[in-house]
């Protein structure tokens, strides 16, 4: 068994290589793929965040770190997606306008797919438009909107705003996360659920569709 602290190192110290090369050790050695997201990855993705935020990294860092933990994440995704089974219903996934982060949003739309469901992701910076004409190409029943930061988050808003404007509001449940988003936010803009990670999402993902 790898010691798993060295990823949490590999991802702090924006190494990609070596974050991969311990997730395949890792999974070799048959270490459950989420403890190794929740327990060794986002931790480490969250002291980034906190030493951005005293001033001790800079955006460069972030990216490298950010490389690191897609390195590792893609070597796990397939494991996290469930093979063969029906779809439970269609969910299409975005980070919102003028947001590149992608990181969160990916490892949702991993669970939603390991729980059954069908997943449309349009990845970052996706205008109202996009969400629109995917969930009536697809007849989604589920839409998931991810937002990073404070200053897009208030698109989270418009895009429930513009799905009600093209009438499909009613044909979908609204989902809603990413770091700053809360309950009450969620509330606010009329959204049908928030969740704050991604394992929440899928109960909350199932809730809706049952609901
Ligand atoms: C990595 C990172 C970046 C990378 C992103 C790389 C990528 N491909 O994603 C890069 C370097 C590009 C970046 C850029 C910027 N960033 Co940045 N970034 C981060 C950092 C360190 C980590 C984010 C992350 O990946 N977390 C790990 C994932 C797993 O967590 P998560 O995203 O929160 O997702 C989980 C939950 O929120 C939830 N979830 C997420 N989406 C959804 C959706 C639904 C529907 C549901 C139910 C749940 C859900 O489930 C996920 C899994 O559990 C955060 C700090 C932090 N700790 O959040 C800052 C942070 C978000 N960034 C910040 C800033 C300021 C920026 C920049 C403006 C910096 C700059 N000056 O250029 C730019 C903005 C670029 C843009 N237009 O988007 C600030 C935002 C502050 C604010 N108040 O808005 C933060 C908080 C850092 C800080 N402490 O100051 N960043």
């Amino acid at each position: 068994m790898p010691d798993l602290t060295k990823l949490t190192n590999a991802i702090l110290n924006g190494d990609a290589k070596g974050a991969a090369a311990i997730t395949q050790e890792a999974l070799a050695a048959n270490v459950d793929p989420q403890e190794l997201v929740a327990k060794y990855m986002i931790p480490a993705m969250d002291e980034v965040g906190r030493r951005f935020e005293t001033g001790d990294c800079f955006v460069p860092e972030l990216l490298i770190s950010a490389r690191a933990m897609k390195a590792a994440l893609q070597l796990i995704r397939p494991l996290l997606a469930a093979k063969g089974a029906e779809p439970l219903s269609r969910v299409v996934i975005g980070t919102v306008k003028g947001d590149l982060h992608d990181i969160g949003k990916n490892l949702v739309a991993s669970m939603l797919e390991g729980a059954g469901f069908a997943v449309s992701d349009l990845g970052v910076d996706v205008p109202p438009d996009k969400f629109i004409a995917e969930i009536r190409e697809k007849k989604a029943q589920l839409v998931a909107l991810s937002a990073l930061l404070t200053t897009t988050m208030p698109y989270m808003k418009t895009v429930i705003e513009e799905l009600k404007k093209a009438g499909v509001r009613e044909h979908v449940k609204v989902m809603v996360g990413g770091a700053p988003v809360t309950q009450r936010f969620a509330d606010e803009i009329g959204a049908d659920g928030y969740s704050d990670n991604a394992n929440g999402a899928v109960g909350l993902a199932r809730r809706l569709v049952t609901a």
